[in-house]
């Protein structure tokens, strides 16, 4: 048996009479519950309305520009057979909106206000992962100040006043309550909000921990710096958008600062991401990317199926943890790169007997100063001697350009906590094995620490991804672009080699060189990676 469930406006705060700027559902639509149906905006705040039903939608009630209050009558869903009709409480959520503006803009001295963090719920000590004004801004209403991201959810925070930014009170790592002043704003003749015109704009609930109902921010807009990529982004970029649209805008990893919004007041609708990325398919260009960042062609499109929608929870018991800011991050690399470089991966064994009873010998001697070789350090200096032998592989695609670089910057994987985050020794050329080793493992420290500024992961030539401290005998890393070529390493191991007499026990490491197949073929490749394991074999080829 199934049965019809309503789905209503749910207690939405003082707000009454809210227009219908977004319909994310149509009659026939299967959805879940906490799914978005539709996207409310008042003159303070932009509210999306999770369905509280799981089913068939059978009705939609209201169109776009009705105006609706709490328990105005949305859809009509039928609740396929079995599913659990939700509770009457449960049928109206609180709607989730932007975190609320600050509930007091209190005004200070000479016209300038306090704009503070607003009530977030349960939330408390909330780190600010992005601040979006600075000291002589211009800001509205409403303009997101500063992203706060709990283990649960993200929010945005508007200001409760418009003005010039006199002072920014924070700054990103900080952790944040609600109360905590955030910026000070001079209102240039604008009236600031009353207290009470601020707690009327206050919305609902804080927003639930789950993923539909978090208000997310913009789509990474520091996406490129992980993997030391040219940012293409503007950081700090102001876009208006719900946080449906910016859900799915992440999602597709689209950056929201590219897309022209053509809702009321310039506001960027589901629509419009969709056209967006129907016109970067159609074209193969991402606009404000070059050609060669972007693929200069995709073929006429990936036409991909949309991502499986699945709910866990019938299968059995699930917890969901949102990924790290560095996982987000790196993931949008990783699949860009993995999508839009044609890319082979090829082995090769080094043996490295002679070379690691050097560097236990040379630990040895230097034991006192402290001083450490690494295989890291020596695969990095080798790298470099087969960049300059290779040039090919220290260059980037722009257009039908390739780019030569004349300087040897070497960038390393490394495992951190939150992820995978590449920093980059400069001139390796330049510097000596035991210098390349105190600086990766400086740099690994400070990676490990969270304490990588952009400087220390951009203008990197070649990456190598090391796993030797973990083992694995293979795999296939993917190009860390612009870049057009990437080294893995596993765990070297003990192998019987023939020598043409006998089989002798000789330290073996298992290389994986990806290269980009645009710009290197296989024989250049294999070339590459015959001279590599030439070189670690007798690292005094390095000097010739
Ligand atoms: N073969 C055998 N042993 C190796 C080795 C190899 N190829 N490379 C390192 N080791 C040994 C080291 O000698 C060290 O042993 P000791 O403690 O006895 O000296 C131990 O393994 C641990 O080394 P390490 O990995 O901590 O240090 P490192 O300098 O070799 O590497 C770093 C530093 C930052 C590259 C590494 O810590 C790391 O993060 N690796 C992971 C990179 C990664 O995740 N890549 C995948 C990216 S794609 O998803």
């Amino acid at each position: 048996m199934s049965q019809l469930i309503e789905v209503k406006v749910p207690d939405i705060g003082d707000f009454s009479e809210v227009p219908v700027i977004e319909l994310f559902v149509k009659v026939g639509d299967t959805i879940a519950v906490d799914d978005a149906i539709a996207t409310l905006e008042s003159d303070k705040a932009t509210m999306d309305v999770p369905s509280s039903a799981a089913g068939v939608v059978k009705e939609v009630l209201v169109k776009i520009g009705d105006k609706v209050g709490e328990g105005s009558l949305l859809i009509k869903v039928e609740a396929a057979d079995g599913a659990a009709a939700p509770a009457p409480q449960a049928a109206a959520p609180a709607a989730t909106a932007p975190a609320a503006p600050a509930p007091a803009a209190a005004p200070a001295a000479g016209g300038v206000v306090e704009v503070k963090v607003p009530d977030i719920g349960d939330f408390s000590d909330v780190p600010v992962i992005e601040l979006f004004v600075k000291a002589g801004d211009t800001i509205a209403v409403d303009d997101a100040i500063a992203t706060l991201e709990s283990d649960k959810a993200t929010m945005d925070v508007p200001s409760s006043a418009a003005g010039v930014v006199k002072e920014v009170l924070v700054k990103i790592g900080d952790k944040v309550s609600e109360g905590a002043v955030l910026i000070k704003v001079e209102a240039a003749g604008a009236t600031a909000p009353t207290p009470a015109a601020q707690a009327a704009s206050a919305p609902a609930a804080p927003p639930a921990p789950t993923p539909a109902a978090v208000p997310v921010a913009a789509a990474a807009p520091a996406a490129s710096q992980a993997a030391g990529a040219p940012s293409a982004v503007k950081l700090g970029g102001k876009v208006h958008a719900s946080p449906s649209v910016r859900a799915y805008a992440r999602e597709l990893g689209v950056d929201l600062a590219q897309v022209k919004g053509n809702g009321p007041k310039g506001r960027i609708t589901q629509a419009d991401v969709t056209a967006f990325i129907k016109g970067a398919m159609q074209t193969g260009v991402v606009p404000g990317k070059t050609p060669a960042s972007a693929g200069a062609s995709l073929g006429g499109g990936l036409d991909l199926l949309p991502w499986p929608k699945v709910d866990f929870a019938k299968f059995g018991e699930i917890e969901v943890k949102p990924l790290s800011r560095i996982k987000k991050i790196s993931g949008q690399n990783l699949a860009r790169n993995w999508v839009m470089i044609p890319a082979v991966t090829y082995h090769e064994d080094a043996d490295i007997t002679d070379l690691e009873a050097f560097r236990v010998a040379m630990n040895k001697e230097h034991e006192k100063s402290g001083k450490k070789l690494t295989m890291l350090a020596f695969i990095i200096k080798a790298s470099v001697r087969a960049l300059q032998e290779f040039p090919e592989f220290n260059t980037s695609l722009d257009g039908d350009n390739l780019v030569y670089k004349k300087y040897f910057n070497i960038a390393f994987a490394a495992d951190t906590p939150n992820g995978l985050v590449v920093p980059v020794v400069k001139d390796a050329d330049k510097k000596s094995v035991f210098e390349i080793a105190a600086e990766t493992g400086a740099l690994a420290k400070k990676a490990r620490d969270g304490k990588l500024g952009p400087a220390d992961m951009s203008g990197a030539c070649f990456t190598i991804s090391s796993l030797g401290g973990i083992g694995g005998t293979y795999f296939a890393p993917i190009v860390n672009a612009p870049e057009v070529a990437i080294l893995g390493v596993n765990k070297s191991v003990m192998k019987p080699v023939w020598d043409g007499k006998q089989f002798v026990p000789r330290l073996t490491l298992p290389m994986s060189l990806t290269a980009d197949h645009r710009v290197i073929d296989g024989a250049l490749a294999t070339r590459f990676n015959v001279y590599l394991a030439q070189l670690l074999a007798d690292f005094r080829r390095v000097m010739l």
